[in-house]
C-alpha cells in the first residue's frame, strides 16, 4: 500500500492525484467532504477524515473502492485539515519530509494548491477570525538561506548527513588541485594550545603540499613499519609536516597516502577516513544547564531522567575515543571534557551546589557549575526547566553589552576559558537550554556546534503551536520552540538518537520534521522552521553503559552483594517510603517497568492495563520503579497527579498482592542489578510511554537480557525490531498491548526456550547499534567534518547567523523576559564563589 501511494504521488503529483481521483469518485467524494464542512470551521485530525468516508459511503464495496483507492489513500497521508466552509485544506505528507497543501473546493470539488504561508494563515484564522486579515505576522523563513545549500533527496538518507558531507565536500575540492586550497588552510591552521600540527607555512601552497607527501612518502618506506614516530619526525618537519599524523611510521605513511589521494583524486571514503585521524579535537564543552546534574542522588528527581545519564556515559565514551585518538595520531595531548551546568545553591542533599566536580571513571572531564544571577542575586532553588529562559543569557554572558556591565559576575564563558585556558574545539549542547547556551557560546567563540535534543518538547503536546498561549503560563512554549528553532539553525551539525526524531515514520511526523512549518498566532508563523533533508542530521544513538547493564548469562560478573537489598525492595511485604503493595505469588514472571512519573510515561497506563486484564494477572506480577507516595512532597506538576492517580488504581483494581510499587531508585549499578533479577524471574520490561523519544531504559534492559514491550510511539520502535528482538505496543490500546503481554508469557509456558530466544535477539540489536563505542567514534568524526564544511561554507553561515540574531534579539528575549523571577528566600551573596 505504501509503494501505491508512494508511486502515485511520484507519478502525478500530489495535487493532479488528489484532482483525479475526486473526478473519479466525485458522488461520494462530493459528500464525504460536504460532511467536513456541514459542522463548520475547524481543525481536522486525520482519524476524522477517514471515519468521515466509512460514515458517508453505505456501500461496503464502493466504501472499500474509495478507502483502498486513491482518494483513500491520500486521505490516509493528510496530517490534519483546515475547514473553512466552503474549503477543506489538507496538509498532506506524501513521505517522511515532503508536504503538499491542497485547497478542495466542497462545492465542486476542485483542488488548487496553496503555499505552506497560504495554509497556516488559514489555520490561524480557525483560532482568531481577524488573523487572515492582519498583516502584522512576523514570518521566519530559515528556507530563504538554503537556496545554495545541498539538500538530500531521498527520505531513506535522512540522518546520513555525515557520509553526505563527506560527499559534498569530496565535490568541491574536485577538479583543479587550486580547489584543495581551502584544505590546505585548514590543516595549516590546526594547533594544539599554539603548537601547530599536521603542517606548517613551509607548505603554504597545494602544489609544496603535494611533492612533500611523495617526499615522505618514499622516505617513510624505507622504515620499518611500527617505528615510533619520535624517531623521525624531525626529518619530517625539514619539509613542512608537523606532529599528528601518527605514532608510527606505518600509521604516519597512511594518513599521509589519504590526503596524497583527496589531493590527486578526492573520494568521500578517503575524506572521511582522513578527518577522522586529524587532530581537531581535544577540548569539548558540554551544556546540560536544567535539573539537578550530578553523578548521585539526582536521578528520578523533577526533570532530571535520562538525559542525565546520557551525558555522563557520553563524556566517558568520548574522552576514552578522544584519549585512543590522541595516541594514534602520536600526541601526548591532555583532553579536556567539561559539562557546564546550573549551580544550584538549594542541592537537595545533592552535589549540585558544588561548583567543580570530577566526573567518575574519566581522567580529564569534570562538571562545571555556575549559577543563575537575576537581578535580586544567586537564584538559590531549582527551577523547571520550562521557566529557565530568563537566566540564560546571563548564564552564557554571550551578550556584548552584559560582558561590558557585568565585568565583576561568573558566567560560563569566562569559566571555561578559566578552567581549560583555551577555547573548546567543540560545543555540544543538550535539550533546549543548553542547546541555546551552545549555539550563544559558539558564535562567541567561533567554534564548531554540534546539538543533541533528547526530546523536542513541541511533539510531546498535541496542537502545542497553534494553542500556544493555552500552555504559556504553565509551559512557555513560545520561549522553547524559538529557542529550539534558533539553535537547530545555529548549529553545525545534530545529534539524533532515531530516525523517527528527524523525520518520523511513514504514518507520524518526526520531532523535527514537525518545526519544518508552524505557526503561533499572534507571534510568529514559521514557513520554513528547519528542513529534515539538511546533511547536518545525523544518527548517533547512544547506548547503556555495558559495565553497569550486562546480561544474566555473565554469572561471574553478577552483583551479588545486592541481592538482599533487592530481595527486600520486591518482596518484603511491609509497606514502607521505598515500597508499597507485594508479592503473593513469588513464583511468577515479573513484568517490570522503571520511568519517571510524568504523564508521558504512562506508567499509571500500564497499571491500568494490569489491573483490567485479568489473564495477565493470572500469569505475571507487576513491579513499577516510579516517583514517590506522597504527592504533596513533590514540586512537579505532573507528578502530583500521577502520583494521585496510581493510588486511585491500586484501589480501584485490588492490585496489593500482584504488583509492588517502588519509589525512584537512584543507584544504577543496583538498578543494573535489578534488571537482571527481574530476567532471573523470566520476567519482561514495558516501556508503555505515550512518547518516547529515545528511551534508555529500553536499552538498559535489553543490555541485561530482559525481552521487551515497548511503545509504539516514538523512538523505542526503531530499537526493538517488532516479534524479533522484543514487541511493540500501542500506549493507546492498552487492552490490545496487555494482551500482547499475556500471549507472550502463554507462548513462554509452552515453548521454554522462546524467552531465551528473545533475550538473545535483544543482545544482538544492541551490540550491532547501540554502544557508547559507536556513539563516540561517530560524533569525533562529525565534530571534525562539520568543522571543515563550517568553514567552506563560511559565508553562508554568516549571513544566516545574522538571521537568527535578529530572531534571538526581537523575539527570544522580549519571550525570555516575560517569564517571571521568583522570590529570593534565602539572600545568597552575588560575589564569584
Ligand atoms: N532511572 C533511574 N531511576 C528511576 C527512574 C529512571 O535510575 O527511578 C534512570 C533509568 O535507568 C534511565 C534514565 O533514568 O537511565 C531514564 O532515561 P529514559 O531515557 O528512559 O527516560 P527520560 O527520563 O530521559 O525521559
Ligand atoms: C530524554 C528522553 O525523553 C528520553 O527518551 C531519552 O532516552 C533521554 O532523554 C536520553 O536522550
Amino acid at each position: 500500500k505504501l509503494f501505491y501511494r508512494f508511486k502515485l504521488f511520484m507519478d502525478l503529483g500530489i495535487k493532479d492525484s488528489l484532482a483525479n481521483a475526486l473526478k473519479q469518485s466525485r458522488y461520494h467524494a462530493k459528500r464525504c467532504f460536504d460532511r467536513f464542512t456541514s459542522r463548520g470551521r475547524r481543525l481536522v485530525k486525520p482519524q476524522e477524515l477517514i471515519y468521515a468516508i466509512e460514515k458517508t459511503i453505505d456501500d461496503e464495496l464502493e466504501r472499500t473502492k474509495v478507502l483502498e483507492g486513491s482518494l483513500g489513500q491520500i486521505l490516509r497521508s493528510t496530517q490534519e485539515a483546515v475547514v473553512i466552509p466552503p474549503y477543506v485544506v489538507l496538509a498532506i505528507r506524501g513521505s517522511p519530509g515532503r508536504w503538499d497543501y491542497l485547497k478542495v473546493n466542497a462545492d465542486d470539488v476542485t483542488v488548487h494548491a496553496i503555499t505552506p504561508t497560504q495554509y497556516l494563515a488559514l489555520k490561524e484564522s480557525i483560532y482568531d477570525k481577524d488573523r487572515l486579515k492582519s498583516e502584522d505576522t512576523v514570518e521566519v523563513d530559515f528556507g530563504a538561506f538554503d537556496f545554495c545549500m545541498p539538500r538530500l533527496t531521498l527520505p531513506s538518507s535522512i540522518g546520513n548527513g555525515f557520509n553526505y558531507i563527506s560527499k559534498f565536500t569530496t565535490s568541491k575540492l574536485s577538479g583543479d588541485l587550486e580547489n584543495a586550497k581551502p584544505l590546505l588552510d585548514y590543516l595549516l591552521a590546526l594547533n594544539h594550545r599554539g603548537e601547530k600540527l599536521m603542517i606548517n607555512e613551509t607548505l603554504d601552497t597545494v602544489s609544496k603540499l603535494q611533492k612533500a607527501l611523495i617526499v615522505a612518502d618514499v622516505y617513510l618506506s624505507a622504515h620499518p613499519k611500527d617505528e615510533p614516530c619520535r624517531t623521525f619526525e624531525h626529518k619530517l618537519k625539514e619539509w613542512g609536516f608537523e606532529r599528528g599524523w601518527g605514532d608510527s611510521a606505518e600509521r604516519v605513511k597512511e594518513t599521509m597516502k589519504m590526503l596524497s589521494e583527496i589531493l590527486q583524486a578526492p573520494d568521500p571514503c578517503n575524506m572521511e577516513s582522513f578527518f577522522s585521524r586529524l587532530p581537531v579535537i581535544f577540548n569539548v564543552v558540554i551544556f546540560s544547564i536544567h535539573g539537578y546534574f550530578g553523578q548521585s542522588d539526582v536521578l528520578g528527581l523533577p526533570d532530571t531522567g535520562g538525559q542525565v545519564v546520557y551525558i555522563l556515559d557520553q563524556v566517558k565514551a568520548l574522552e576514552e575515543e578522544i584519549l585512543l585518538r590522541i595516541k594514534q595520531q602520536g600526541l601526548n595531548a591532555k583532553p579536556r571534557i567539561l559539562v557546564v551546568s546550573r549551580l544550584i545553591p538549594e542541592a537537595q542533599g545533592t552535589k549540585c551546589n558544588e561548583e567543580m566536580e570530577p566526573i567518575l571513571n574519566t581522567m580529564y572531564s569534570h562538571i562545571l557549575r555556575v549559577p543563575f544571577h537575576t537581578s535580586k542575586g544567586i537564584l538559590p532553588q531549582w527551577v523547571s526547566r520550562f521557566d529557565i529562559y530568563p537566566y540564560l543569557e546571563r548564564f552564557a554572558q554571550a551578550s556584548l553589552i552584559l560582558c561590558l556591565t557585568c565585568i565583576e559576575m561568573e558566567d560560563a564563558a569566562s569559566k571555561v576559558l578559566e578552567v581549560m585556558e583555551c577555547k573548546p574545539d567543540l560545543i555540544l549542547g543538550n535539550y533546549t537550554d543548553g542547546n541555546i547556551v551552545a549555539s550563544l557560546m559558539a558564535k562567541k567563540f567561533g567554534v564548531t556546534q554540534g546539538t543533541i535534543a533528547h526530546a523536542l518538547e513541541k511533539t510531546k503536546y498535541e496542537d502545542s503551536d497553534i494553542n500556544w498561549k493555552k500552555f504559556e503560563k504553565k509551559y512557555h512554549f513560545s520561549c522553547q520552540f524559538t529557542a529550539d528553532l534558533i539553535s537547530m539553525n545555529a548549529a553545525d551539525f545534530i545529534i539524533t538518537s532515531t530516525y523517527q526524531e528527524i523525520a518520523g515514520s511513514n504514518k507520524r511526523p518526526g520531532q523535527y520534521e514537525t518545526h519544518a512549518a508552524f505557526t503561533m498566532p499572534g507571534l510568529c508563523r514559521v514557513v520554513s522552521g528547519i528542513n529534515v533533508f539538511d546533511p547536518k542530521f545525523n544518527i548517533a544513538s547512544p547506548g547503556a553503559e555495558q559495565s553497569v547493564y550486562f546480561p544474566i548469562t555473565e554469572k561471574e560478573k553478577r552483583l551479588t552483594s545486592f541481592h538482599p537489598a533487592i530481595e527486600e525492595l520486591l518482596f518484603n511485604k511491609e509497606d514502607n517510603n521505598e515500597h508499597m503493595g507485594y508479592l503473593v505469588d513469588r513464583t511468577k514472571p515479573i513484568i517490570f517497568s522503571m520511568a519517571r512519573l510524568d504523564t508521558v510515561k504512562n506508567i499509571t497506563g500500564l497499571t491500568e492495563w494490569f489491573g483490567k486484564n485479568k489473564r495477565l494477572r493470572s500469569l505475571v506480577n507487576l513491579v513499577v520503579v516510579a516517583g514517590f507516595f506522597d504527592p504533596s512532597k513533590s514540586k512537579d506538576r505532573e507528578e502530583m497527579a500521577e502520583i494521585k492517580k496510581m493510588h486511585e488504581l491500586i484501589e480501584k483494581y485490588k492490585l496489593k498482592g500482584q504488583m509492588r510499587w517502588i519509589a525512584a531508585q537512584n543507584d544504577r549499578t543496583r538498578n543494573g542489578e535489578l534488571y537482571r533479577c527481574i530476567a532471573d524471574t523470566k520476567g519482561a520490561f514495558v516501556q508503555p510511554a505515550l512518547y518516547e523519544a529515545f528511551g534508555l531504559t529500553v536499552i538498559e534492559a535489553m543490555n541485561c537480557g530482559l525481552p521487551t514491550f515497548v511503545t509504539n510511539q516514538g523512538g523505542p520502535a526503531e530499537i526493538v525490531v517488532d516479534g524479533v528482538s522484543g514487541f511493540h505496543i500501542d500506549p493507546n490500546n492498552g487492552d490490545e498491548s496487555s494482551e500482547k503481554i499475556a500471549d507472550f508469557f502463554t507462548k513462554c509456558k509452552v515453548d521454554v526456550e522462546y524467552w531465551d530466544q528473545l533475550s538473545q535477539a535483544g543482545l544482538q540489536r544492541i551490540y550491532e547499534c547501540y554502544t557508547w563505542k559507536i556513539y563516540a567514534n561517530k560524533v569525533l568524526n562529525m565534530g571534525s567534518m562539520y568543522g571543515f564544511w563550517k568553514q567552506l561554507n563560511k559565508e553562508n553561515k554568516q549571513v544566516k547567523q545574522r538571521y537568527i540574531d535578529i530572531l534571538y534579539d526581537l523575539q527570544f528575549k522580549k519571550l525570555a523576559k516575560t517569564i517571571e523571577i521568583p522570590n529570593i528566600t534565602t539572600p545568597v551573596k552575588t560575589e564569584p564563589t
